[in-house]
């Protein structure tokens, strides 16, 4: 299920991963999953499955088992695990859960894995923070932000409160500077909108967040996996090395204000390519044919596509 934000927290207030805007993933995708294997069930020859609980083969999942997701969604066809190690849906993006439904049967037809289309680009090894990722190298979840502010019990690390700028839940600075997230499509989904009271905290409003406002800002929410505790470490951490020397600048980089910038108004597929080389065929094909023929105005509008991706990558 597709998560990308339609609205983001104001720049300059604390951050959060955008994964967590709306209500708790697991159970919003859970709950479709379920829906579709009934349907999955109804289409299947008789006997049917009795029930869909535990033990009969049938089963769903988000993040609630022992399941290798990401690799299951490649060898699924359904994109390639990036260098920032998530898995990159082509014209989609990586800003999506997954999921997965286990049946006790064949289906008829399977997709083939996809290859990587990184190609040369190492800009999610460049903007993270951390160095959590590397070439070649596994993921270091330890240093990981998202690790690091969300899972992390004990006192962060100094590197975590050296580089976590205003962000007080998860990270997402090697996914809003992937170039394949500038494809993505805001979400629809009710259930992930952020709350207007989310959207209007202040850093003062978050530095005086009782456990109370904490449980009325979160409830159904899967920031409530950091416990109300783990983000007021968060937030302290923040406050008092806001002052010290040795902080770095804080998020966003130009690429995440870009990312924040397009996903504001963001509607559709064209206003990602440039106005000028988008316009680039429509202006010169018909002069360019009446000159050369066809052959040039023929080329013309494939030169303006590329013009238009590489400027897109670029
Ligand atoms: C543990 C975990 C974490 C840990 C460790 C993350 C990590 N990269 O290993 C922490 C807490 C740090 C974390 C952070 C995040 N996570 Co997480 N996490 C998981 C979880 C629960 C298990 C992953 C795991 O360790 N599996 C075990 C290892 C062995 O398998 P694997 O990592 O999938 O790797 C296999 C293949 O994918 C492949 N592979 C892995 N990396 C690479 C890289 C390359 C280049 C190649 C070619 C292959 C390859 O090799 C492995 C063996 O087959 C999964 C849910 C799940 N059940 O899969 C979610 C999951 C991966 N997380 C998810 C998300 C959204 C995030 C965050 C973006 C959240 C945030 N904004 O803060 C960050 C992103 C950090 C990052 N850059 O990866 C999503 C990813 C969705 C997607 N599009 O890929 C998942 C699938 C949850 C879900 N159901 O949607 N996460
Ligand atoms: S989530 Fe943040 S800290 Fe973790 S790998 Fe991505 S950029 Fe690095
Ligand atoms: S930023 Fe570049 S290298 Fe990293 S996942 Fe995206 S396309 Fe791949």
């Amino acid at each position: 299920m597709n998560y990308t934000p339609a609205q983001t927290i104001p720049e300059g207030e604390y951050q959060l991963a955008a994964y967590a805007y709306g209500k708790d993933y697991h159970d919003v995708m859970k709950a479709r999953l379920r829906e579709l294997m009934a349907v999955i069930a109804s289409l299947q020859p008789r006997p049917r499955p009795l029930s869909l609980r535990e033990g009969t083969g049938w089963g769903c999942f988000v993040d609630t088992a022992p399941v290798l997701e990401r690799y299951w969604a490649v060898q699924a066809g359904l994109g390639w695990t990036g260098r920032n190690h998530q898995l990159i849906i082509p014209r989609a993006g990586s800003m999506f859960f997954l999921g997965e439904i286990f049946l006790p049967c064949e289906v008829d037809a399977y997709d083939h894995p996809m290859p990587s289309r990184c190609g040369n680009c190492h800009r999610c090894l460049d903007a993270c923070p951390t160095h959590a990722i590397r070439e070649g190298e596994p993921f270091d979840a330890h240093r990981c932000l998202s690790y690091q502010l969300i899972e992390n019990r004990r006192q962060l690390s100094p590197e975590a409160c050296r580089v976590m700028g205003d962000t007080i839940y998860g990270c997402d600075r090697c996914q809003t500077v992937c170039p394949w997230n500038r494809f993505a499509s805001p979400n629809t989904e009710t259930a992930f909108q952020p709350s207007p009271d989310l959207l209007a905290m202040t850093k003062k409003d978050w530095q005086r967040l009782t456990a109370d406002d904490y449980r009325r800002l979160f409830k159904g929410s899967a920031v409530k996996r950091a416990k109300y505790e783990g983000l007021m470490r968060n937030i302290e951490r923040h406050s008092s090395t806001a002052t010290a020397e040795t902080r770095p600048p804080v998020s966003p980089t130009p690429a995440e204000r870009n990312w924040r910038k397009s996903h504001r108004s963001r509607k559709g597929f064209f206003p990602q390519i440039p106005p000028p080389f988008f316009l680039c065929p429509l202006v010169f094909y018909p002069y360019l044919c009446s000159m050369n023929g066809t052959i040039i105005g023929l080329l013309l509008p494939f030169v303006g596509t590329i013009l238009g991706s590489s400027f897109v990558f670029s």
